[in-house]
């Protein structure tokens, strides 16, 4: 990795517009597929195949769920805290926002025997559930537990609403995506069961924008609250949301009037991992 690499990247693939365009690139639900992770970035120029940094002054966004299901999501962690670093030496910038998996997994971090909340469960046995993983468990260190504590839920790049869950819950945990982020530090800072539950079942929820009649409603009303042209969130696999095979996922789903852009291809059980380039061209913005 050095500096001079991803200056020419840069300047070589940014010729029609050499200035100072960035390129912003994000990324949905890896679930612990750090190995197909890394081969995505590398096609798309932003690390090479040993998942180092290259894509220089450049943007890369996650939109959470790191772990679970897949099989080395302390890997991907480690992999997204690496590139955020080496990133930010080199003027790019590597972000996350926090998906309903991170606090599943912190959740039965911190109080793995407690209950949760209007369910039969503890927060071991619910985190279990959803695909939970020992391996990843035995290997989360205080270094990560901090990390991802530090992340934000929402977050507002350009005219792109990041966010992770498909739903408006968000607008429940605050009016600026500024609020939203404070109310979730709160949470993860505080560390109590109850208060965890209440704010974590939000990003649980999903769909809410996929109906024909109120989708284009419900997002403008997100939109127009927290800010931005689109949302682009994980969470609702394309294959399930437009009912078609993981291997006939070929890019990014927008829908709800060309408001609301799915970027979870499903790679948890076989669809591709998307490395999408925003803002989508023209052609690929109507549905
Ligand atoms: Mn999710």
């Amino acid at each position: 990795m050095c500096v001079a690499n991803g200056y020419a990247r840069v300047m070589s693939s940014d010729q029609a517009e050499p200035s100072e365009e960035r390129s912003l690139h994000v990324v949905g639900d890896v679930h612990g597929h750090r190995d197909r992770l890394v081969a995505a970035l590398a096609v798309a120029g932003l690390t090479d195949e040993d998942g180092d940094w290259t894509g220089g002054a450049g943007r890369l966004w996650f939109l959470g769920d790191f772990t679970d299901r897949g099989p080395d999501g302390i890997g991907v962690i480690e992999l997204v805290m690496r590139l955020s670093e080496q990133a930010a030496a080199v003027g790019g910038e590597v972000g996350a926002v926090l998906g309903n998996h991170e606090f599943l997994l912190l959740g039965a971090h911190h109080f793995p025997d407690e209950p949760v909340a209007s369910n039969p469960r503890t927060y071991e046995e619910l985190w279990q559930l959803n695909g939970g993983r020992a391996e990843d468990m035995e290997r989360l260190t205080d270094e990560h537990v901090d990390w991802l504590s530090g992340l934000p839920t929402v977050a507002l790049v350009e005219d792109h609403l990041f966010v992770h869950s498909d739903t408006t819950a968000y607008l429940e945990l605050g009016d600026t995506p500024e609020e939203i982020n404070a109310e979730m530090g709160r949470v993860l800072a505080a560390r109590r069961p109850d208060y965890w539950t209440d704010r974590m079942r939000l990003l649980f929820r999903r769909g809410e924008f996929l109906d024909p009649e109120d989708g284009p409603e419900a997002a403008d009303e997100v939109l127009s609250r927290l800010g931005g042209r689109w949302i682009v969130h994980g969470h609702s696999p394309i294959p399930v949301v437009r009912g078609v095979e993981p291997w006939e996922v070929e890019g990014p789903y927008v829908y709800a009037g060309g408001r609301v852009v799915d970027v979870d291809g499903g790679l948890f059980f076989g669809g591709p991992c998307l490395v999408v380039p925003l803002p989508l061209a023209e052609s690929e913005q109507s549905e």
